[in-house]
């Protein structure tokens, strides 16, 4: 009784931890979206490790109950899902921009580059955290876990069954669920190769609006300045190609009566400003 109550105490600069870093990550994810901007954060969660679990695993890892604090990394733990395998070493970046200032890392896991034999992946990052308590500055140890949702999924549930079958899981299941860690992992591939398609396709589809705004703003200029026979020509040329041409042909299009504009002296309104401000 006396030893839970000790380590109630014990743990309150652990839980001050926990409840202040996932305000700080939260906060992280907030920012992004209050500006609108896709956030590599999609939620945080955190949690003080029970003072059972603590005990067995220090018992497990023959810690002596004195060192516990020292040794054992994850009594303070914060979980950071994101949705795509690149978000990971986006979040590890900002972890580390804010080394030396209100966190020290200590030193980084990658389990995804290296996997546990379970199949496990995640990426860790063990951190000394200061905490300001009603008994001064306390320094804890808190691991930071981040990993997508995919890996996330496959975790808690090869977590939750080694838990049932109290780490006595068949042989043949282990081999299911190492295959299953493999599917997850392809499935975070496949999910970032689609993103990077529709990333692509948005820049080119971007690329292409901007063309032939000028492409039809300069025949537009040709007309103004009276060269209207040039201007069909290149009306027609652009008729013939615009929908189903490439970026690259439109391109060409455009360079082509870039070249006769300043024959002509006609300029558009940035390039005026251009000639202008360099004079
Ligand atoms: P939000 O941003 O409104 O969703 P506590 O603060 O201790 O009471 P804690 O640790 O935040 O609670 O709670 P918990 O149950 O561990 O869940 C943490 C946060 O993760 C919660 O958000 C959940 O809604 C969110 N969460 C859990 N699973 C998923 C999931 O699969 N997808 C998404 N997008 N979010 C999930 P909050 O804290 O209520 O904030
Ligand atoms: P919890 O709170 O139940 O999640 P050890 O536990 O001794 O193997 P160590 O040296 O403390 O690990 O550090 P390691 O290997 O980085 O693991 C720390 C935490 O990572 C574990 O905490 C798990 O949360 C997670 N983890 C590591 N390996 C696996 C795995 O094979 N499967 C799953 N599901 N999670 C894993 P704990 O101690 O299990 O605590």
């Amino acid at each position: 009784m006396n030893q839970i109550r000790e380590w109630k105490k014990v743990l309150i600069p652990y839980e001050q931890s926990v409840d202040e870093l996932k305000i700080k990550f939260k906060a992280i994810r907030k920012q992004y979206r209050d500006v609108s901007e896709y956030s590599p954060i999609e939620f945080v969660t955190g949690r003080v490790k029970k003072i059972s679990s603590i005990l067995e695993k220090s018992k497990r890892r023959h810690i002596p109950e004195d060192k516990i604090e020292e040794l054992m990394e994850d009594i303070a733990g914060i979980r950071i899902m994101c949705q795509f395998r690149d978000d990971i070493y986006k979040v590890v970046e900002l972890i580390r921009a804010r080394d030396g200032k209100d966190l020290r890392i200590v030193y980084e896991k990658d389990y995804i580059s290296n996997p546990k034999g379970s199949g496990y992946k995640s990426y860790h990052v063990i951190i000394q955290y200061p905490v300001q308590t009603a008994l001064g500055e306390q320094s804890v140890l808190a691991e930071i876990q981040i990993r997508t949702l995919a890996m996330n999924f496959w975790a808690t549930i090869e977590h939750s069954l080694n838990y049932k079958y109290k780490d006595n899981i068949p042989e043949n299941v282990m081999l299911r669920l190492k295959k299953s860690a493999e599917a997850a992992s392809n499935l975070d591939e496949e999910m970032c190769d689609i993103r990077n398609e529709i990333i692509n396709a948005q820049l080119m589809f971007e690329e292409k609006s901007n063309i032939v705004f000028d492409i039809t703003n300069n025949i537009q200029l040709l007309h103004i300045a009276g060269q209207q026979d040039l201007a069909y020509t290149f009306q027609e040329r652009f008729d013939q190609i615009w929908d189903t041409s490439s970026v690259d042909d439109l391109a060409e299009l455009l360079a082509d009566i870039k070249a006769v504009m300043p024959r002509y002296q006609i300029f558009t309104e940035t390039e005026q400003d251009e000639r202008e401000n360099t004079r």
